[in-house]
This record gives structure tokens, sequence and C-alpha cells, in this order.
């Protein structure tokens, strides 16, 4: 029996590997036994499709060749001193173990000296890690999951919980199911599976949740439901964004989102009511170019009515497994280990020293952000780009953009499977994945889960930490990368994060699942800021006109580019094929009748999807990303590579795009 952290969402189940099968861990302090079907056939795929020796090819025109690790660390050694810091760039990810992102991030930020890392989270996460820094001063989590068990309100915002984080909405359900009076708000464009649950579903036009968020400002303001107690001695900026909020009476926020005035007041209501509110967003708040302003607004509400610890949370769902651990690793092309921010001076002496290294090695300015990253290449000035366990050849938005690099650069991936995007490559390491090494894992409430090994990796298959740690060697850093077990490499990295916000220091692999921080990070009410206060932000809205707005998003069973999901035949069961969700209306407006195809433009190109009908507002349209090359069926060729200007987070939720309806009937002419 090992234990192990579920290797696909960030609710982080506990889970146990018995005699060949996945079952939860009811030990766990965090999800109690609890799972979903994804992890059940996690036994069944886990050999399907890997890649089982590194392979190289110096021309992207030739077949790959197999060669040995010595090979591919000679090459790699070659090429990382041939070039210059700034012509290098890392892209990793979330689903790595803390141990491996520790690692990397360590070899780049520390001895390659370049910021030029970036993981997939600038996708998913970098947006409410900005607000909460903003709002906060840290980006911790405020709350934990005990507080799913007293709070009375939850509102889902731009979150389709039920099918992207079940395990947590099931929680929330079945205590609603069990007569306990709860009522569940759901702000989504879509009536969702998780939509039909809830008490209230407001679906509003893609992307003007900023003016509904400021719309309750209004009333709560206008009615005297402020906690002004709460906003004087805790919170700044308050005068600040009523100012803009006043501009959102409800009569006209109610005409922009497209909803009934009514609902607005309901919302109010329960902010303003509640025993407990717990607001839970995700992707549909985050993935757009407005992305921080309105998790901002959201966040002002609870503070304006003092809904922090006992009385509710502001609690951003991390998409990814270990995104929470990359977040303490300081993953992204500004973090260093502990919370620690490159632009810092302190911050960098103190990693500096921690490594070894001489004072001025790690630069000061953040690296470049992935999307920035694609323009560099087609630019000349970024040559090499090593990729590892994310899959960008179809997660990137403005792919042919990407693909017009991949093809330019020097390629290296580094993945448990043959992915999309290793048909781009130079050099393919393959990576030993979960339950094929050991570390851990953090998930969004801030549990930190020990992560077994319960088999050997396959054919040549490494942990990430080890491959990199051995190139290290082989630059001439051994003596900085002496780990001989990721025990050794957990034991280096806790103390990076001692008296820190995220202080893992006294945990050891023997005693997790642990959590760090005390169930409320905020229980003094005192801020991480410069004041000692939070801050409340002016939140204005942006109109995006649009033909139709097309959102993309997830599958219920499948786990993004479906390299493990997509070779269960049960998890597959349908979701064989990609479709587009359109309001029948629209559709008969069109002339279109369910399960024609049509062609979605924008970009200049299209996709050619097959229509279903549901309850999605009108002009808007909906398709899953996930589906890759062997569908021929690339959403990200559309949406485009706009970003948010603070979090640097692309725009995937709302492209415009155009329909057109193409039929073919050929007619015989006989003579
Ligand atoms: N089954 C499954 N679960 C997963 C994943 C997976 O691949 N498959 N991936 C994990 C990861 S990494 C992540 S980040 C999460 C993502 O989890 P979610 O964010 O819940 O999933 P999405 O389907 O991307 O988008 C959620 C909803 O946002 C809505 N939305 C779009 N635009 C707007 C808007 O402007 N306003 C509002 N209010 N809503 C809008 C969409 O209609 C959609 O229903 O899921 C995690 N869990
Ligand atoms: N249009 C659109 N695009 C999106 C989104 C959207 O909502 N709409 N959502 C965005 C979001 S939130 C996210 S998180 C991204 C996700 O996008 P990606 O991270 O690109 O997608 P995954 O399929 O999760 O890729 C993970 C890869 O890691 C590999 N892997 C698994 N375990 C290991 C390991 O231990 N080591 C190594 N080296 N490899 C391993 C898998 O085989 C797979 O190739 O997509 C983003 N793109
Ligand atoms: S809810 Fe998420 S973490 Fe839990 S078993 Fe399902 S996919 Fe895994
Ligand atoms: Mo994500």
């Amino acid at each position: 029996m090992v234990p192990f952290q579920c290797p696909y969402c960030g609710v982080g189940c506990g889970l146990l590997w018995v005699e060949g099968r996945v079952r939860g861990d009811k030990n766990h302090t965090a999800t109690k036994g609890e799972l979903c079907q994804k992890p059940l056939y996690y036994p069944k795929v886990m050999k399907k499709g890997r890649l089982l020796k590194p392979m190289f090819r110096d021309s992207k025109e030739e077949p790959f060749r197999e060669i040995d690790w010595d090979t591919a660390y000679e090459i790699l050694t070659r090429k990382l001193k041939s070039l210059s810091e700034e012509e290098l760039y890392f892209y990793i990810s979330g689903q790595l173990m803390t141990e491996d992102i520790y690692v990397i991030n360590k070899f780049v930020k520390g001895f390659l000296k370049t910021n030029n890392i970036d993981a997939n989270s600038r996708l998913c996460m970098a947006t409410p890690v900005s607000a909460y820094k903003l709002a906060f001063g840290s980006d911790g989590p405020p709350c934990t999951y005990e507080d799913l068990e007293d709070a009375d309100t939850f509102v889902f915002a731009g979150s389709n919980a039920l099918w992207t984080h079940p395990v947590l909405f099931k929680r929330i359900l079945k205590r609603k199911l069990e007569g306990e009076s709860i009522n569940i708000v759901v702000i989504d464009p879509v009536r969702t599976e998780t939509a039909k649950r809830a008490d209230l579903h407001i679906q509003l036009r893609a992307d003007t949740d900023t003016v509904l968020f400021n719309a309750v400002l209004y009333i709560l303001y206008k009615e005297g439901l402020i906690n002004h107690s709460f906003v004087e001695n805790y919170v700044e900026g308050f005068e600040e964004a009523i100012r803009e909020a006043l501009k959102y009476p409800p009569e006209l926020a109610s005409r922009i989102c497209q909803i009934p005035e009514g609902q607005i007041y309901q919302f109010a209501e329960l902010f303003a009511h509640s025993k407990k509110l717990i607001s839970l967003w995700c992707q549909g708040l985050n993935q757009s170019s407005q992305g921080v302003i309105k998790n901002l607004a959201l966040i002002n509400l609870h503070l304006a009515t003092g809904r922090l610890n006992e009385r509710g949370c502001p609690f951003a769902l991390t998409g990814q497994p270990n995104a929470m651990g990359g977040r303490e690793m300081g993953y992204l092309s500004n973090g260093l280990p502990g919370y620690r921010d490159v632009r810092r001076e302190e911050d960098r002496t103190f990693m500096e020293d921690f490594w070894r290294i001489p004072r001025g090695s790690i630069k000061p300015k953040p690296g470049h952000t992935i999307t920035e990253a694609i323009d560099l290449i087609l630019e000349d000035r970024i040559k090499l780009l090593w990729i590892v366990c994310t899959n960008p050849a179809i997660t990137l938005p403005n792919l042919q953009k990407v693909w017009k690099a991949f093809e330019k650069v020097f390629l290296v991936v580094q993945d448990a499977y043959w992915n999309d995007t290793c048909q781009f490559a130079n050099l393919l390491l393959p990576a030993a994945q979960m339950g094929e090494k050991e570390g851990t894992m953090t998930g969004s409430d801030r549990t930190v889960s020990y992560c077994g090994k319960f088999t050997e990796p396959p054919g040549e298959a490494k942990p990430d930490w080890f491959i990199f740690t051995e190139l290290a060697k082989r630059m001439g850093y051994g003596e900085h990368f002496s780990y001989s077990s990721s025990g050794e490499v957990f034991e280096e990295l806790k103390k990076t994060t001692e008296g820190r916000l995220c202080d893992l220091s006294s945990l050891s692999y023997q005693d997790l699942p642990r959590r760090w921080g005390s169930r409320w990070l905020y229980e003094g009410l005192e801020f991480p800021t410069k004041s000692g206060k939070s801050k409340m932000h002016p939140t204005p809205y942006n109109h995006k006109p649009a033909d139709f707005i097309l959102i993309t998003g997830r599958t219920k069973n499948q786990w993004h580019t479906m390299t493990r999901t997509g070779k269960s035949s049960e998890l597959l069961k349908g979701e064989e094929e990609p479709y587009l969700l359109m309001n029948p209306e629209d559709a008969h407006e069109l002339g279109i009748v369910e399960g024609d195809y049509v062609e979605i433009l924008s970009n200049r190109v299209s996709v050619r999807l097959k229509v279903k009908f549901g309850d999605i507002k009108r002009r808007h349209l909906f398709a899953p990303f996930g589906y890759g090359f062997a569908y021929e069926c690339l959403i990200n060729t559309l949406t485009r590579d706009l970003t948010d200007p603070i979090s640097k987070e692309p725009e995937l939720k709302f492209t415009s795009v155009s329909i057109r309806v193409r039929r073919f009937v050929s007619y015989e002419l006989k003579e």
C-alpha cells in the first residue's frame, strides 16, 4: 500500500496504490478518502504510449534516432554553453513535484543565471496570484477545506466545479442533499452541470463579471450594508473602489450583463446576510485580458463586508495538482523559493547565500513570460526552448505562431508520454511520472502530500529532478547538486521556507500529509502588505464587442490534452469527439441543426466542429480545447495571445468568432 496524491486536479485527493488498484486514502487529512473517476483508470494508462529512450535529431526534417543518456547530456551541455543566458528558455509545469520544480528553478535561476523560466500556471493561476498579492500582500489561499463544512453560501464564479473540482463540489452538495440550508450561486454564461445544481444561476454575458460585482458593491453601499468597522480597521482603498462601483447601478449592470436586475439584488442579499460566504472561482474569471480586475472586483466584496475567516473567504480554485507547490518554489519568471521574488534584493541575496553562489548571480529583472518568449524565438533572440511536463503545441493560444516558433527553435521536450509537442522537438527526454518517482505535492488548501513510488519507470525514463541533477553535474555544478534521492532535495528545499508564510521547514516525508499555515492564513487580520492592511481596488470594466463569443474549457473525464485519460476507453466514453455547444435559437437563425458540422473562424483560420445544442447564453459558443492533432481539432488556433496587463495570463475564454455553415451536395448530370 503506497500513498500518493492524485496526478490530476488541484483538489489534491490523497490516494492509495493497493495491489495495482487506486483507492481513496481515508486517513488523508484534507480529502478523507474521497475521489472521482479519473484516477481509477490511471493504472490502465500508465504505460501506454510512453517515451522510453532519449531521442535526437539535428534537423527537424530527419527522423529521431535513439541515443543514450550520456549523449543526451553531452548535447545539452554543449548547447547550453554555446548560448548566452538570454538565449535560453524553460517552460515547466504545475504537474511536476515540488522537488522537480525546486531543482529546475535552482539550476536555471541560480546557475544558468537567467530568469527565463515560466510555467503553464501562466495560463491558469497567474491571475489569482496577482490579485491575491495586490489585495492581501501574498498569494497563499486564505482559508482551507474545513471552511466548506460550516459556510452556508457558496459562490462559484467561472467555475464548472462539478466537472473540474468534483470532490470539492460534491462535499458541498452532500451537505445540501442532507438537508442543510445552503445557498449555491453559479455565475457562468453556460448552464453547466454545476449551474444545474445551483439555487441561483446568474447566466451573464461572458467577461461582464466585473460589472456584476461592482453593481453588488453599489447596492451594499447604497443600502448601508458595508461592514464599516472591518473596513476602517483592516482595509485600504475603500473610497476609490466605491467611486468606481457607483458607476454601475443595478439597472445599467443588468443591461450590460444581460441578466435580470432582481438577480443582482438577490446576490447582494447573500453577501449582506449569509452566515458565512465562500467564493470559489476558476478560469472563467482568470483567463481574461481583464482577469486581475475581475478577481479584485470579487475580492472587494469580501473586504467591504468583512467576509474573511469565520465570516467567509475568497478562495481561488487551483487547477493543477501541484501549482501550489510551484508557487511555494517560485517557479514563474519572477519567483524564488519560499514565496520570494527576484525583484527584491534581500530575497536574491538570501537565495544566493543559501545556494552558495556569488552575490549578483540571480538577475533582478523577471524573465519573459511564455507568450513573450514565443515572440522572442521568432525574432531569433531565444534559441533553445526546454519544455517539461506540459503540451504547449495544443494549450498555448495563437497556435500557428507557436508552431512556427517551435519549428525554428532548438526544442527539448521532457515528457512522460509521446505528446503533441514531441513532433517539433530536436531532443526528447523520457520522464518518470506519478508512482514511478518519489516526491511531494501541495493541494488547493495548502495540504502537502507525500507521493510514493509504486512501480518502476518504463524503459530509461528518469525522474525530472534527477535529469536536471545529472546535467548540472556535467556542467560543473556537481557539489551543489549532489542529491542522491528526492528526500535529500526535500530536506534542502524546506529550509528555504523557514520563517516564511509557506513554512514547510518542520515537515518530513514521514509525517505527511500536513498543511502549512494555520486554518486561516490571516487569522489576526494582519496582512503582509506595507501598511499591514488588506486593499480594495477600483475595478473598471471595458466592453469587448463580439459577433459570437467563443468560450473554451474542459470536459468531464478528460485531463487537458488527454495523454493519459484519452487512453482509457472508460473515460473516453461519450467524449470521443470534440464538439461545439450552441444555443438552439442562434442555430435556427443560421439554419443549423444539431449534429451539423460548422466552421468557426478567427485569426484567419477555421476549425470544424460538430454542433451540440445546450443551454448557453445567446451569441456564445463553448468548445473543449484539449483534443489534439489526432482529432484534427486545434481550438487554440482560434484564440489570441492577448494577455492581462498585470498577470500576463492569456485571454483563453473570450474570442470573437464567426460561424460558417457549408453543406455540399453533388448532383450527377446525366445526358
Ligand atoms: N475534468 C477535468 N478537470 C480539471 C481539468 C481538466 O482538464 N479536466 N483541469 C484542471 C485545471 S488545470 C484547471 S485550471 C481547472 C479549470 O476549471 P474550470 O475553470 O472550472 O473549467 P473551465 O471549463 O476551463 O471553465 C469554467 C467555466 O468558466 C465559464 N466561463 C467562461 N467565461 C466566463 C466569464 O466571462 N465569466 C464567468 N463567470 N464564467 C465564464 C465557462 O463557461 C466554464 O463553464 O480544472 C481542473 N480540473
Ligand atoms: N483554449 C484554452 N487553452 C487552455 C486552457 C483553456 O481553458 N482554454 N486552459 C489552460 C490551463 S488552465 C492549463 S493548466 C493548461 C494545461 O495545459 P498543458 O499542461 O499543456 O496540458 P497537459 O495535457 O496537462 O500536459 C501535461 C503534460 O505533462 C506530461 N506529464 C505528466 N506527468 C509528467 C511527469 O511527471 N513528468 C513529465 N516530464 N511529464 C509529465 C503529460 O504527458 C502531458 O504531456 O492549458 C491551458 N490552455
Ligand atoms: S477530484 Fe481532482 S484530485 Fe480528486 S480524484 Fe478527482 S481529479 Fe483527482
Ligand atoms: Mo489550469
